[in-house]
């Protein structure tokens, strides 16, 4: 009698060779159905499509149950969990020294929006390349959920406490302030945030991506505006987007429709597809007019609000040397004795 052996199914691979198991990290502690658990899905799909190599990313937060979550993403990855709020000064310091590295940060509404505002603000005037997500549930859900910055007025705590005070829009924030890629999106929208983690990716400069990303135990009831079900009722798509990698041929899936191609840093494409309306994601006044209109409607518009291709990055701007800075050697990095008795000389 003669055995068949069925070989194991070989695992299927990115265009690096790696597996998705890759790109994963530790089991979540996060509480089931939040939906940073979800963006954290997202992260890792979209850097094992890229083929991204994961030891070539590093990744950052602040304090919060989000910026714990890189915890659960890229295991192989850098990693730095800061103080609360100050993220982005540790990541403008890690990415100026070694500019190899591809820098995602992952925050909270608390994060960004209360205590590290200042922080956020030189972020996004410095255009540091950073992928920035805001994972954004309203609450300080860490801490027990009170409200914060971004909790819409007359929103209530699970108590029924409303919210008296208006809300920061951190995408219409970091419109005013320059940025040059901002987007917002739902942690329940799966194709969408993909296609805006991957066009963050190739965007050169901070790209700021808002997601609504409900938590579960303190902010998804009734009268919470940051709930699954307001968002799935309220979010309105500006657009459908597709994103075309470098190493893809762009002139397949051209389909009908009228659809735009945003050309990105590394030779990507975003693809726009028009729904209801006419948006030109290109036009700054009308990214912040259509964000003011949605707000008096009370929907979430999601999609990309926002893309400048043109500006230089800080790195860019700074003019610094190919190699990166941690790995020179200090024959070019300090001055001799020679140099410094000469300076020192000069100040007599
Ligand atoms: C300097 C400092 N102030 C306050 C705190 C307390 N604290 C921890 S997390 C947090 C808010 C977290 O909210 P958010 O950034 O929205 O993250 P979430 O937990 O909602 O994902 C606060 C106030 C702290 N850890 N450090
Ligand atoms: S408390 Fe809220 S934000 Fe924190 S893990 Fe639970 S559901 Fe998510
Ligand atoms: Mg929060």
């Amino acid at each position: 009698m003669s055995t068949t052996i069925t070989p194991p199914p070989s695992k299927k691979v990115n265009r690096i060779g790696l597996d998705v198991l890759n790109y994963k990290g530790s089991k979540t502690t996060l509480c089931a159905g939040c939906g940073h658990n979800a963006i954290s899905e997202r992260i890792v799909e979209c850097f094992y499509e890229l083929g991204i190599e994961p030891w070539s990313v590093a990744k950052f937060s602040g304090i919060g149950c989000s910026s714990k979550s890189p915890a659960y993403f890229l295991g192989q990855s850098h990693g730095f969990n800061s103080v609360h709020g100050r993220m982005p000064a540790v990541a403008t310091g890690a990415l100026l020294a070694n500019r190899n590295l591809l820098g995602l940060g992952v925050t909270g509404d608390g994060d960004t929006a209360s205590i590290g505002l200042g922080q956020f603000m030189h972020m996004v005037r410095r255009n540091v390349p950073l992928i920035y997500v805001i994972e954004n549930n309203g609450v300080y859900g860490l801490t027990k959920g009170q409200f914060s910055a971004t909790a819409d007025i007359g929103s209530t705590l699970k108590t029924g406490a409303p919210n008296q005070l208006p809300p920061f829009d951190c995408c219409a924030l970091a419109l005013q302030w320059g940025a040059t890629f901002v987007a917002r999106s739902f942690s329940g929208d799966k194709k969408q945030l993909q296609s805006l983690l991957k066009a963050a990716v190739a965007h050169n400069g901070l790209a700021v991506i808002d997601v609504i990303s409900p938590c579960v135990t303190f902010n998804d009831h009734d009268g919470s505006t940051k709930s699954y079900a307001y968002v799935k009722d309220h979010e309105e798509a500006l657009h459908e987007l597709d994103f075309v990698p470098f190493f893809e041929d762009i002139s397949v899936e051209i389909g009908e429709g009228e659809v735009r191609d945003v050309a990105l840093h590394d030779g990507s494409h975003l693809r726009i597809r028009k729904l209801d309306r006419e948006y030109d994601p290109t036009n700054r006044m009308a990214a912040l007019a259509a964000l003011e209109e949605a707000e008096t409607k009370g929907e979430v518009l999601t999609g990309v609000l926002y893309v400048n291709t043109n500006k230089p990055s800080f790195i860019d701007v700074l003019d610094l040397v190919d190699q990166p800075l941690a790995t020179l050697p200090d024959s070019l990095v300090r001055p001799s004795h020679a140099a410094l008795d000469e300076i020192m000389e000069e100040l007599r």
